[in-house]
């Protein structure tokens, strides 16, 4: 019986008369039952190794992050806090705690060398209600562990808008407490025409708590230009599960300045695309008969849930199990759980986690040799369009809502291969340090293609002599972050050749719009009431380059097409020739990829040659769908988000630039926090510590296949880091996962496989044997 449910599990397709009924939990069977016996390895958990050094990247402890609570919440740090649960707008009271990034100045002697461990930091987001003129305030706290050492300074030296880690109480985060304040005001305005939004939509809103409310409300960003003044743009939805789909007709502008809501006022109502100032003019218009609502969206929203539809019929054989990736052989990546450390087939990494940027990795070597000193996201941001005030208002930048926190458990099997390693991340949350169980997965898989392979001579009955072919694998690791609408999935793959993959998948609902049928310019219409709002997609990371050292240049060379003339072509004159203009880039700048991608960037190290004299480098190179924003002169994108507008960017490294984007720039499109482009000052890039910025994306032209969710086979963005010339030769040669077949004069066919050969499963059992290599192999 044992035996049949991993033939079951591992063979359906092969075999198909071993019945394999749809079963999820068929393949955590199969390898709890092969781990029972010690045999295949299939769900043996990944071997341990110690990491070198203590992970200086690491988030504050659980215990860090409550003594930094009380710290900040004792009277004596002259904070005047509140509680949060008993706050109102015009108290002080903390937003969120999270780690602060540490100076790379300080890591570097203590990774390298015999220098001291760096402190930790944490760094404390304070909603400052309470003061005469309100306003947000970060500050960092530390050294940590909490000692009479520990000091509260404000945190201004990562910002460079001009007023370091403030923001103006208009441009600060919209939070709850906020919501709240504008709320009563919403009522009024909707209970004032529920008749009119009953009788056009079967709706009304009488307050987010209130029994008799069907619509759902929702707000976006930015709420405020400049942090002069504050306002909010509100849509209407059907609720439910898929409310995202569902949207209706109706919009409510409000000017929502300062913290007095007495003074908050109606800025206006828009539908049937026109603006009403006020109710007035609205019943006005309704009561002349001049207002209709022609394309009535549907309540139920079955159609928009991301499960089976009956209707659709099946697909002939789909009832089997879809083919998996399985690690045979048991994990080959090492983990230093404690450290969140992984060694994987030369490669070395440590791993991190925060709030706002979510997983971040750190000295990325390859067989001992550092190519990046920290890879990471700074931003996930949207911007839409349309001719209504919500799509035209709407830019998100994700890190405003802590994007990090969004990840969640993963669904082995589906999300991620079976048998992963699946890690709970952990983020601090008020006062105390939130766990999301097995929320991130690391997993090795089969690339789906030989990484080299070559065949020589035809004359056989095989079609060769000779034939080399070399297994491809990489190890990834994943999240999947759902943020409000959207699941990002990030996937980093560590690949055997040296190279690494950064991707970015969407999928999760669109922010659509109600159908409008003059607005085809804005997206399809995509259902009964729905039209998918076009809108861009831009993710923008950090890659801090080491390339051996911190010493490195930005190498760019372009294909040119030059007229020549060769000798011994007397025939052709002046004819075309190819030829490759390699340059250093010598300031900081931002720059595009190449048209017909005939430029090569690579990041080359200053001082460091292969065997044939050959700068060490790793090329970018660029992967599906490598965009920027599309608009340069929003006014809701005009200052705060440069770092979205190219497709590249090079800066020199500095302690006092970690990041691209702050947390809270998007309220303040005029007067950013954070301006990238003041990174650009004309530093020199050449033989210095450099750090390449780089934008992925997807342009999503929406489509009615967004529903139920967009697909993340088509919303998907992607860029490789491959060797150029940082090794002497291709890295194959050590790998031992390979196959040499030669065929003799006789004809005959013999194979190498270097002791690496299928595994033979014993399980003890009815059924004495399993060998698997038997079945798998043709
Ligand atoms: C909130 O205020 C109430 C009433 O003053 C008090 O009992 C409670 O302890 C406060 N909550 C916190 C978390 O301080
Ligand atoms: C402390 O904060 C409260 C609001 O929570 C404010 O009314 C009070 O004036 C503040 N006290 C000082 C000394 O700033
Ligand atoms: C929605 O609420 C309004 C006002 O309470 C009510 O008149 C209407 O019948 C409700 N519609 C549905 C579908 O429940
Ligand atoms: C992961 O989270 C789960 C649920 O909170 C907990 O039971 C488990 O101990 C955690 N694992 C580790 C390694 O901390
Ligand atoms: C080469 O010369 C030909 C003839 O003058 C001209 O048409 C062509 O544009 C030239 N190509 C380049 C790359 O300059
Ligand atoms: C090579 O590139 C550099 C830098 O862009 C440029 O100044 C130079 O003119 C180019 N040379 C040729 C032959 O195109
Ligand atoms: C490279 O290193 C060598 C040996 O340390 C040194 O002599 C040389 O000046 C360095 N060159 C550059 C460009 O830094
Ligand atoms: C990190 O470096 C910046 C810029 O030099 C400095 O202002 C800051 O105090 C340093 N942070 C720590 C924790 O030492
Ligand atoms: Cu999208």
């Amino acid at each position: 019986m044992l035996a049949e449910s991993l033939v079951a599990a591992l063979l359906a397709t092969a075999f198909p008369s071993v019945s394999a009924r749809p079963d999820p939990d068929l393949y955590r069977r199969a390898m709890s039952l092969a781990s029972d016996t010690r045999s295949c390895g299939l769900s043996d958990p990944a071997p341990t190794v110690k990491a070198p050094k203590i992970n200086p990247w690491s988030s504050i402890s659980p215990d860090d992050v409550t003594a930094v609570w009380d710290l900040v919440h004792a009277p004596a740090s002259g904070l005047n806090l509140t509680a949060p649960a008993n706050a109102t707008l015009t108290d002080n009271y903390v937003y969120f705690i999270d780690t602060l990034h540490t100076n790379k100045s300080e890591i570097l002697p203590y990774i390298d060398g015999n220098g001291p461990q760096p402190s930790k930091y944490a760094r404390v987001v304070i909603f400052e209600g309470g003061k005469e003129e309100p306003i947000s305030q970060e500050y960092m706290v530390g050294p940590l562990p909490v000692s009479s050492s520990t000091a509260i300074e404000k945190l201004d030296y990562i910002f460079n808008g001009g007023k370091g880690g403030e923001v103006p109480f208009n441009g600060r985060y919209y939070d709850g407490k906020r919501s709240a304040a504008t709320e009563p005001l919403l009522v009024s305005v909707m209970s004032s025409i529920s008749d009119i939004t009953v009788a056009l939509f079967d709706g009304g809103y009488f307050g987010s708590g209130d029994k008799r409310t069907n619509l759902t409300a929702g707000s976006t960003t930015p709420v405020s230009y400049d942090g002069t003044q504050a306002f909010r743009t509100i849509m209407f939805r059907y609720p439910g599960l898929a409310s995202y789909m569902t949207p209706i007709d109706l919009y409510v502008l409000l000017d929502i300045t300062g913290t007095d809501a007495t003074k908050y006022f109606l800025r206006g109502i828009v539908t049937n695309e026109r603006f009403f100032p006020t109710v007035a003019e609205l019943r006005a218009a309704y009561d002349a008969g001049e207002l209709k609502n022609e394309f009535p969206q549907t309540r139920d929203q079955e159609w928009a849930l991301l499960k089976p539809v009956a209707e659709m019929g099946v697909r002939d054989l789909e009832d089997r199990l879809a083919p998996q990736s399985v690690e045979l052989g048991g994990k080959r990546y090492k983990l230093d759980r404690e450290q969140q450390y992984v060694e994987y087939m030369g490669w070395t990494f440590y791993i991190s986690f925060s709030r706002t940027l979510g997983l971040m990795f750190y000295d990325i070597k390859f067989k001992g040799e550092r190519v990046l000193y920290e890879l990471s996201l700074q931003e996930a941001a949207a911007q839409y369009a349309g001719y209504q005030p919500k799509a035209a208002n709407t830019v998100y930048h994700d890190t405003y809502y802590s994007i990090g926190t969004y990840s969640a458990t993963l669904v082995e099997g589906f999300d991620c291969p079976f048998g992963s390693t699946l890690l709970n991340i952990t983020f601090p949350e008020g006062d105390h340090t939130e766990v999301h169980p097995d929320a991130l997965c690391i997993f090795e898989q089969d690339s789906g293609f030989p990484l080299a392979r070559h065949r020589t001579g035809g004359s056989t009955d095989y079609g060769f002599t000779r034939l080399g072919s070399v297994k491809g694998s990489a190890l990834h690791t994943r999240t999947v972050h759902t943020v409000g609408n959207y699941d990002y999935l990030f996937d980093y793959a560590f690949h055997l050749d040296g190279s690494i993959e950064i991707s970015v998948r969407a999928s999760g609902y669109l922010q659509s719009s109600p159908y409008y049928k003059d607005q085809g310019k804005y997206g399809p219409r995509i259902s009964e009431g729905t039209q998918g709002s076009y809108h861009d997609h831009v993710l923008s990371f950090k890659a801090d380059f080491d390339i051996v050292d911190a010493k490195n240049s930005l190498q760019s060379t372009e294909l040119i097409v030059v007229n020549q003339t060769q000798p011994w072509f007397p025939e052709l004159g002046i004819f075309e020739q190819m030829e490759l203009n390699t340059t250093l880039m010598s300031t900081e700048k931002q720059f595009n990829w190449a048209p017909n991608g005939q430029t090569m960037y690579s990041v080359v190290s200053s001082n460091s040659t292969n065997k044939w004299g050959e700068k060490r480098g790793y090329r970018l190179v660029p992967g599906r769908s490598n965009i920027h924003l599309s608009i340069g002169d929003s006014p809701f994108t005009r200052k705060q988000s440069g770092l979205l507008k190219s497709h590249l960017a090079v800066t020199q490294q500095h302690d006092n630039e970690p990041y691209a984007n702050s947390w809270q720039n998007i309220n303040l499109p005029e007067a950013p926090q954070h301006d990238f482009l003041k990174f650009f000052d004309g530093e020199s890039v050449d033989n210095e510590d450099i750090v390449v910025w780089f934008n992925l994306g997807m342009h999503h032209f929406t489509r009615s296949e967004d529903v139920p969710v967009t697909l993340f086979t088509e919303a998907v963005t992607s860029i490789v880091f491959a060797p150029q010339n940082f090794n002497d030769r291709a890295q194959e040669g050590d790998l031992r996962n390979r196959r040499w077949v030669e065929v003799d004069a006789e004809g005959a066919l013999s194979y190498e496989d270097y002791g690496v050969a299928l595994p033979t499963c014993k399980v003890e059992a009815e059924e004495p044997v399993l060998n698997i290599g038997e079945w798998l192999s043709i």
